[in-house]
């Protein structure tokens, strides 16, 4: 496996970086996940526009242009010979010293890895998952900006494991107010008479990539599609209710805190949905 670090490809034993690395003793960075389908990369504009916005936002300098980066991108895919793929773009601060101060980082550090990555089991995707709600609440804007895809997740982790204590793979996380915000790694939607309805990433969830290309197969689709703020009984009322991610794709769920969500199947916006993302994964993207 050929990682590329900081300008190079190097094999993966050599793939290492510093202790002192601001990314790894304070999740002082930002990433990206992305993934290729049949040698075209989904989304790859998108993904690279949200890794720049996102180290905006922590006044974070990427050191190459996103010409650059969309390069090194496709020459660590290319270098290991995947034509599909999950890959996982880093950059951090960079290394530093024993304190906060991010001006001792004198360069951030960019790693990319082009690997596999299956979140859930199959089954999963024909039966539709249980979830649960989280007792742990999502960060709050005005704090750490969920929209921000920074290194700090910690708040998911904990999400995650509320999720595993009650034997589930995946949590919904509310907001500090109890509305629905979205899951530890993916955007969530209900189906509620005819409609697709999903909460506004401004109550403090992520900008998903796969969020949106579900909004323009809806359009695509002549099926309403509102943003909205929802409450737990709106989900636990719903119609159907899918999560969206990267990782992920689409997937149904079926049950939310031990109540079945309608007839307690994967419902038939969902699986449209989810049989036109797959072909548009299959048609759309940057090819290498
Ligand atoms: N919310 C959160 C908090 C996420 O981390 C999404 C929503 C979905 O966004 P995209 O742009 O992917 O549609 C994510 C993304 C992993 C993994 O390793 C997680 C994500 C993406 C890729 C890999 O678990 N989450």
């Amino acid at each position: 496996m050929k990682i590329y670090l900081d300008g190079k490809l190097v094999d993966k034993d050599k793939a290492v970086i510093s202790v002192f690395d601001h990314g790894l003793l304070y999740g002082d960075g930002v990433f990206e996940g992305i993934r290729s389908y049949n040698n075209l990369i989904f989304r790859m504009k998108e993904h690279i526009d949200r890794l720049y916005r996102s180290a905006d936002a922590i006044g974070l300098k990427i050191p190459l242009t996103k010409t650059e980066m969309i390069e090194a991108t496709i020459n660590t895919v290319k270098a290991n010979g995947l034509s599909d793929s999950y890959i996982r773009l880093v950059v951090t601060r960079g290394t530093g010293d024993l304190g906060l101060d991010p001006r001792k980082c004198k360069k951030a550090t960019i790693f990319i890895i082009a690997g596999k990555i299956s979140l859930y089991p199959e089954e999963y995707y024909k039966k539709g998952l249980a979830i649960i709600t989280a007792t742990t609440r999502r960060n709050i804007p005005q704090a750490l900006d969920p929209r921000i895809k920074s290194l700090n997740y910690l708040n998911n982790i904990l999400a995650k494991i509320d999720a595993i204590k009650s034997g589930t793979e995946e949590a919904i996380m509310l907001t500090h107010e109890g509305y629905v915000a979205e899951c530890t790694g993916d955007n969530i939607f209900i189906v509620k008479k005819g409609a697709l309805l999903t909460p506004p990433v401004s109550v403090g969830a992520l900008e998903g990539i796969t969020r949106d290309a579900v909004m323009h197969l809806a359009k695509k689709m002549d099926i309403p599609f509102r943003d909205k703020m929802l409450r737990m009984e709106d989900l636990y009322d719903a119609d159907e209710v899918f999560l969206t991610g990267t990782a992920a794709e689409i997937i149904p769920v079926i049950a939310i805190d031990d109540r079945k969500i309608a007839a307690g199947l994967p419902g038939d916006y969902t699986l449209t949905l989810m049989k036109e993302f797959k072909k548009l994964t299959k048609s759309d993207g940057v090819k290498y």
